[in-house]
């Protein structure tokens, strides 16, 4: 049957299980925009600026799994695509991007608006191809849509407006996507990992986002073995809930005893984590077992005695049937009261908070969590909102923790919190934003959220500042500069963009504003919370070069006459108060 090649991709992503496409339509991209309104499968979400759109995506593919698809128009708006797709790439969601490209008659004459996609794409994307007639279409397709969904990350299909509207003959747009298949290491390898659990007194784990289907199965093996199970960010939401054996978060942003029991230990059991910091993961004086589905991530970020290749809930299946059960359980008791003291630790800001003004961002975020109902979504910017939702927002088994934990890119949270609205209506999105994040990117897709009325609750930390990189900085021994900005009141801007605006200021209004914004359904929520500038967060361990960095910013800072600012970080953060 004869189409034109535009259809046929509608079709294909259709079949794909694709609900949404996020973009900005124009010239290159027309004729694939009028085949997705006459195909109907598929909603067109018209955001501001693409970035918007494909982190919006990111969360939706995520979060459900299925491929979603974003589109921009040859040269800028397929430049604005790119952050959000390196994002997709990191965070493992599958992404299809549609870029407009320029008529296959001019290619490569420098033309406007054109751009070498497979240059441009190649560190984001993990397949790129340019369709430059219309017998390539299927094929391209197919590969594009599938890399996406196995490999879970992002694909380019760069399309000409001329090739977008030839006609093409197809037998058929029907796409089988394999089941993913079981993975696990040969008996003997397992054997080997047996032996050295049998033969190690004290085990620790820890987790990342690969043992997302393998919560049960990880809980149960740190409960035979008496092993405390800390994990990288990206664990979090699925190994800190409910689990008697959870110590915490290790890294820059860590608290509870997982750094502890993972130097301590004899045997660590590294399992589905490519966590990147490896100054915070122990040398050659732990033996080291990493597990992980994808055999790159294996002695990566440390070398390892055993790496083995399988999918976590696979792998520590066949393990639970074949290890022993520990008795010795003092080692565990150790860091289970190493995590409660820090616990103690931060709850001070929490319990105090009622009195203290600025709100303080501890009282803000464990509120924000008390209030959030089961089943929320949960989104952080980079800054510090990631800090506070690490730290104060618990996780659960319904409940999903979300952010660009490994990309990093400030201003994700309110579109990421936008995806996950439209993938799951009526369910409770929440965005914890940074003041800067917020005036990056969101506002002006704040008009799209006011426009299909997507109750999405976006907390905003108003602090004036790049708070973040504040203090990275005075931990780097400088003093703060460029950090400083001026933020509007963001409840009054929401109101006249036509969302709800709400703004607290008094730390006694935080739980009913709280509550007022997460009960309202009409439509998104901006709280600008105005929060204290000089929280600080440090991580349950301290490496010493972050001490002797902070030590200098402080002399530095008194040098060059910034005492107030240096008083009002100890007062703020010593439990003066
Ligand atoms: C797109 C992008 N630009 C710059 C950075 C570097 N950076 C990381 S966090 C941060 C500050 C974030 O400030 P804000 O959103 O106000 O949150 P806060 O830390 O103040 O809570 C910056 C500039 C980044 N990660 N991503």
């Amino acid at each position: 049957m004869s189409r034109n090649v535009a259809d046929v991709l509608c079709e294909m992503l259709a079949n794909a299980g694709v609900k949404r496409c996020y973009g900005i339509v124009g010239d290159a991209l027309n004729p694939f925009i009028d085949s997705l309104r006459r195909n109907g499968g598929i909603e067109f979400v018209h955001v501001r600026h693409e970035e918007y759109g494909v982190f919006a995506a990111v969360a939706e593919a995520y979060l459900t799994g299925n491929p979603v698809a974003v589109c921009g128009t040859a040269g800028p708006g397929v430049v604005h695509l790119f952050n959000g797709l390196m994002d997709a790439r990191k965070e493992g969601a599958p992404i299809i991007a549609i870029a407009g490209d320029v008529e296959t008659s001019i290619l490569d004459t420098f033309t406007l608006e054109e751009l070498n996609p497979y240059k441009f794409f190649d560190t984001a994307s993990l397949y790129t191809a340019r369709v430059v007639n219309p017998e390539q279409a299927r094929s391209v397709f197919n590969t594009a849509i599938l890399t996406a969904i196995l490999e879970k990350g992002p694909t380019v299909i760069s399309l000409p407006g001329n090739i977008a509207s030839m006609d093409v003959e197809v037998d058929s747009t029907e796409i089988t996507i394999p089941a993913t298949p079981l993975m696990r290491p040969a008996d003997d390898d397992l054997n080997r990992l047996v032996e050295m659990i049998d033969d190690a007194k004290t085990i620790a784990i820890f987790g990342g986002d690969g043992c997302r289907y393998a919560r049960d199965e990880v809980v149960e093996l740190a409960k035979r073995l008496k092993a405390p199970v800390g994990y990288a960010l990206r664990g979090k939401q699925w190994l800190e809930h409910d689990n008697p054996n959870a110590v915490g978060m290790t890294g820059l942003i860590g608290y509870g005893g997982a750094y502890g029991a993972i130097h301590e230990a004899e045997l660590l059991l590294m399992l589905g984590t490519d966590f990147p910091f490896s100054e915070f993961l122990p040398g050659e004086k732990v033996k080291k077992v990493q597990i992980d589905k994808n055999p790159k991530h294996i002695g990566r970020r440390t070398p390892v005695d055993l790496g083995l290749v399988g999918d976590i809930k696979s792998t520590l299946n066949v393990l639970l049937e074949r290890v022993q059960e520990k008795t010795e359980s003092l080692f565990l008791e150790r860091h289970i009261a190493d995590t409660n003291s820090f616990h103690d630790l931060l709850q001070h800001y929490v319990d105090k908070g009622p009195d203290i003004k600025p709100i303080r961002p501890e009282f803000l975020a464990k509120t924000l969590s008390h209030l959030a109902s089961d089943d929320a979504l949960f989104f952080a910017d980079t800054g510090t909102a990631v800090i506070w939702l690490a730290r104060h927002i618990s996780g659960g088994r319904d409940r999903r923790l979300f952010g660009s934990f490994s990309w990093a890119s400030m201003a994700n949270a309110a579109p990421n919190s936008f995806g996950a609205q439209l993938a799951y209506p009526g369910r409770q999105t929440i965005a914890l934003c940074g003041d800067g994040g917020y005036a990056m990117l969101a506002l002006g897709d704040l008009l799209t959220q006011v426009e299909r009325r997507t109750p999405v609750v976006q907390v905003i930390l108003n602090n004036n500042a790049f708070d973040f990189v504040k203090i990275e900085q005075q931990e780097a021994g400088i003093v703060p500069f460029g950090v400083d900005f001026k933020s509007p009141n963001f409840a009054k801007v929401a109101e006249a963009m036509g969302a709800k605006g709400i703004r607290i200021e008094e730390p006694g209004d935080v739980r009913e504003a709280l509550a007022e914004a997460l009960a309202y359904k009409d439509g998104p929520v901006v709280v600008d919370a105005v929060v204290d500038p000089f929280a600080l967060a440090m991580p349950s361990h301290v490496p010493f070069h972050t001490v002797k960095g902070f030590t200098l910013s402080v002399a530095k800072q008194v040098l060059n006459g910034r005492m107030d600012s240096v008083i009002r970080t100890m007062e703020r953060n010593i439990r003066l108060v």
